[in-house]
């Protein structure tokens, strides 16, 4: 170690030795951190790491039962459900004195709520106002930071690509629209007896949720409008008063579209487009 340590070339190059260890060190905690993130697990791997010794599955452990697929039920339903989706479009002008009934809501809400989870941790919780008061506090912190994400925050090319869409800071469809269905993901949770429940893949699982959810509006000939305000979700979740564990994911605006309701004149791309065969 002394000779080491005496020896000029130690002592010559020992900022790009001291350099060399930092940067080698970062890489790793970068590397680390950004795998996390891209399994979607960034709240739960630190908890895993200081799980208790006495493990026990955040759900019963029970037989597996037998499963009745029912391919049959439902004749060409493929086709069917194609042009039922294909017929929805984003809607940002909402009859405001025409309600859906709450108990076709429950039932697409019900439908959204079977969709798969990471773990069967159903992470998701749909929340419905209908309130005009809540609905117009919710307005009023969306337009409040639209109109500094459209002047600031967002980039010019992403203002220009919105201009087909004619989308602007100024939300009158969410006063107008009967409901506003705030969707948040449960980063974790608690069993029954309290332990910490670990939500994995929980932005995923709620995300298909969703999109059961617009597929069931669209078969009881309900509009809606998807959108992620940018930098709402605290305020939005303190209104509501979610806990902690939750945060914002989607805000949907559902009702029936008014009369006039204009939408662009959008194409699809083509199964050729979408699909590749092996
Ligand atoms: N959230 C804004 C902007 C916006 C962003 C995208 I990406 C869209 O597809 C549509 C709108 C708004 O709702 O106006």
């Amino acid at each position: 170690m002394d000779t080491l340590l005496r020896s000029s070339k130690l002592l010559k190059h020992w900022p790009t030795i001291l350099a060399t260890l930092l940067i080698a060190f970062a890489l790793k905690y970068i590397h680390r951190h950004s795998k996390r993130r891209l399994d979607g697990e960034e709240d739960v791997a630190v908890d895993f790491d200081n799980a208790a010794i006495d493990l026990q599955p955040a759900l019963e452990e029970k037989p597996h039962v037998s499963y009745v697929p029912g391919h049959n039920l439902n004749p060409d339903g493929a086709r069917r459900f194609y042009e039922l989706v294909n017929g929805r479009r984003s809607v940002r002008a909402f009859n405001a004195s025409s309600k859906p009934p709450m108990h076709v809501l429950e039932d697409c809400i019900r439908a959204a709520g079977t969709a798969p989870s990471g773990a069967h941790t159903e992470p998701w919780t749909f929340c419905v106002v209908q309130d005009l008061i809540i609905k117009q506090q919710v307005r009023e912190i969306v337009e409040y930071e639209e109109h500094i994400n459209y002047s600031s925050r967002m980039h010019a090319q992403w203002i220009t690509d919105l201009r087909p869409l004619q989308t602007k800071p100024v939300k009158q469809y969410l006063s107008d629209a009967p409901y506003l269905i705030l969707i948040f993901k449960q980063t974790y949770g608690r069993t029954a007896d309290g332990r910490k429940k670990l939500h994995y893949y929980n932005e995923i699982s709620t995300s298909i949720a969703t999109g059961v959810l617009l597929c069931a509006l669209q078969a009881a000939g309900i509009s809606s409008l998807v959108t992620t305000p940018l930098n709402c979700g605290p305020a939005l979740r303190r209104l509501l008063k979610r806990p902690a564990n939750e945060k914002l994911l989607i805000l949907l605006a559902v009702g029936y579209a008014s009369k006039d309701c204009l939408v662009p004149d959008l194409q699809r791309k083509g199964l050729s487009d979408i699909m590749v065969r092996y």
